[in-house]
């Protein structure tokens, strides 16, 4: 098998390379890496030192991929499937590309700065920050739902590379702020997501794994 994913399966940014994987049905052999182990985290630095997952190793062409967005772009290219996840429309490919920059820094990172706030060390946590990050993710989420008051997917109707960023942030976002009662769009937007046999793939088999989020 030429591909190898370096990742966590209760990552969210580990999640949009997954949901692209398996809307493509492309085959890669699964590596996890826990960060926690020094063993793991050590060999996983050598393959990319900022230590972020995921990264895609490509024996075949040689190529090792870190960034999320840029792995799905490569798969998009080279390993094509029946979901084109990037438009060949260079406009709409831009269009994709903006929206899954918004999903993930304005509700993937956010999400991910109230999460992290509650594994920080006693005495070490950031307030002002999550306050900050609490109301980037109310905006964002504002905008999804008018968004999705006309749209099915983040690009209207065809499904993205867009909705790969979008399924994880919203699905965490929604556990740490949840949306449901207030932004019926957005809400309907993540059960759309959720139905979706890749992410629902996804989802399933992260929960062996749940009871590590900090709830
Ligand atoms: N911009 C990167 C972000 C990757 C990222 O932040 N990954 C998280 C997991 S979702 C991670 O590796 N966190 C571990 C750490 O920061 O030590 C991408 O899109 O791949």
């Amino acid at each position: 098998m030429s591909l190898t994913l370096y990742f966590h399966p209760l990552a969210s940014f580990c999640w949009k390379v997954l949901i692209a994987s398996y809307e493509n049905d492309t085959p890669f052999e699964p590596h996890i890496v826990d960060l926690g182990d020094d063993t793991s985290r050590a060999a996983f630095e050598k393959i990319w030192p900022i230590g972020k997952f995921p990264v895609l190793r490509d024996e075949a062409r040689d190529q090792t991929i870190p960034e999320s967005s840029i792995i799905i772009e490569y798969l998009a290219q080279h390993y094509p499937g029946k979901t084109q996840l990037v438009p060949a429309d260079a406009d709409l490919a831009r269009e994709s590309r903006l929206r899954d920059r918004f999903y993930d820094l304005y509700v993937d990172v956010p999400m991910q700065k109230i999460v992290t706030d509650k594994l920080r060390p006693a005495g070490k946590n950031d307030p002002h920050g999550v306050e900050q990050a609490k109301s980037l993710l109310q905006t964002a989420v504002g905008m999804i739902d008018q968004d999705m008051e006309t749209n099915a997917w983040a690009m209207g109707d065809a499904f993205s590379m867009a909705d790969c960023a979008a399924a994880p942030a919203l699905f965490y976002a929604n556990l740490v702020m949840p949306f449901g009662d207030t932004h019926k769009h957005a809400a309907a937007y993540l059960g759309r997501l959720k139905e979706r046999p890749s992410f629902a793939r996804v989802v399933k088999e992260a929960q062996p794994y749940f009871a590590l989020f900090p709830g």
